[in-house]
């Protein structure tokens, strides 16, 4: 069944110029891009997004790095594309996440307070609506 997912080129993938390598993959897979837009995101919106990791060690590091520069928010399109945009990322830990994925081809860790990894993928379509609910309201019916 057709569904979207929301992609999120994070603020280390934007200063290094990834943008454009990140959408080449997604289409290169063969998803549509549905929407598209650069812009810094305030705390208010980081904390709905990432609530489900409130209260982790890591939280405060990551509001705070999610907060740090532009990202692209990216909404895609296609059949499995949620699970098969996380399959593009790679695992969480850049160091650990295979070669051929977004996330081991060009991530690494950089020695930082919260994990720099280039992309959020939404991992549910639960995950997908409410995220994308956040990021481009003007999408919902
Ligand atoms: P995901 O992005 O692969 O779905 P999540 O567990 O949902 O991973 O974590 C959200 C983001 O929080 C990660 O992408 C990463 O930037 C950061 N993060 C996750 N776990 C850690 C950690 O243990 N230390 C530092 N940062 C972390
Ligand atoms: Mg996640």
């Amino acid at each position: 069944m057709t569904e979207r997912s929301l992609v999120l080129v994070k603020p280390d993938g934007f200063e290094r110029g990834l943008v454009g390598e990140v959408l080449r993959r997604i289409e290169a897979k063969g998803y549509t891009l549905v929407a598209l837009q650069i812009l810094t995101p305030d705390r208010d919106r980081l904390a709905k997004h990432y609530a489900e990791h409130e209260g982790k060690p890591f939280y405060d590091s990551l509001l705070e790095f999610m907060s740090s520069g532009p990202v692209a928010a990216v909404a895609i399109e296609g059949v499995r594309c949620i699970e098969g945009f996380r399959s593009l990322a790679g695992s969480t830990d850049p160091t650990k996440a295979p070669p051929g994925s977004i996330r081991g081809d060009l991530g690494r860790d950089w020695g930082q307070g919260s994990t720099q990894n280039i992309v959020h993928g939404s991992d549910s379509p639960e995950s997908a609506a409410r995220e994308l609910a956040i990021w481009f309201p003007e999408l919902s019916d």
